[in-house]
């Protein structure tokens, strides 16, 4: 670059950047990053300047440029795509807290197709808690397995699931490869669903998850635990998933009680 050329872009970053500006500057680089894509300058389809390029525009390190581009990879509005590029990220899948549903029938609801990749499948002795969550005998086994849920062949979510082997006998491994876990309980062993009780709270992936999840080491996850019954109200299964915290966002309908 020319020294003419260089002066002017410290101008310019100059007039985008405020060096004295207590935000610190990769800050002020996200805000400038999100109106970009407001502004549709920066697409779905198109790549992210490379890193040097914003290095350049903005007048600042690379430490700087990389933890702008952090921070709105894991806020969920980049995607980073291994030797190609950054890009904007598709808009997040919206979920609704308040309905039972299960991934398929949320996936289809959509338009999406949803995948299960059974990454485990065993015959085990639960621990305390998940025997009092289902509220089982002692000595009383389940069926663990752990799933990769897919939408349009993209991870979504992985799910670790636990039923009494009394409620399903005879579950095999194969049965919940890219099917419906509650479409099968339904049909082969007429369990109905009736209601859930579910938490949900962060958690940063470990490199386990992250692998299988397609996002960095300590990405944001959405941890949930569900205990689902059945329309007699027996607990039939004791869910714990990590659902991806850049893909996600949940909706939840508030009512005001009567009476305040
Ligand atoms: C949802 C449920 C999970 C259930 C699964 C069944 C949460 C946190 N989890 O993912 O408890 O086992 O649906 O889906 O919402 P399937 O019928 O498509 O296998």
């Amino acid at each position: 670059m020319e020294l003419h050329e260089i002066i002017q872009t410290a101008h310019a970053a100059e007039k985008i950047i405020d060096r004295h500006s207590p935000i610190p500057m990769y800050y002020q680089i996200t805000k400038q990053i999100r109106e970009k894509i407001e502004m549709g300058e920066y697409n779905l389809h198109n790549a992210l300047p490379p890193e040097r390029e914003l290095v350049e525009t903005y007048q600042v390190s690379r430490m700087t440029v990389r933890q702008a581009i952090l921070e709105l990879v894991n806020e969920g509005i980049l995607i980073r795509r291994k030797g190609v590029g950054t890009f904007v990220a598709p808009p997040k899948l919206e979920q609704e807290l308040s309905g039972l549903t299960s991934f398929t029938e949320d996936m289809a609801k959509r338009g999406m197709k949803a995948g299960a990749r059974v990454i485990s499948f065993g015959e085990t002795m639960p621990d305390a808690s998940v025997c009092e969550a289902l509220n089982l005998h002692p000595h009383e086994h389940v069926y663990k397995c752990e799933r990769l849920r897919l939408a349009d062949d993209e991870p979504m979510a992985l799910e670790t699931t636990l039923i009494a082997t009394s409620v399903c006998p005879g579950l095999r491994r194969e049965d919940l490869e890219n099917s419906s876990l509650y479409t099968l309980l339904a049909d082969r062993w007429k369990v109905r669903l009736g209601h859930a009780t579910q938490t949900l709270e962060p958690f940063l992936a470990s490199p386990f998850e992250a692998k299988l999840l397609h996002v960095s080491s300590g990405s944001p996850l959405l941890l949930m635990h569900r205990v689902t019954f059945d329309q007699d109200g027996h607990a039939f299964e004791y869910v714990k998933s990590f659902y991806r915290g850049d893909r996600y966002k949940f909706v939840t309908e508030l009512h005001r009680k009567s009476g305040r």
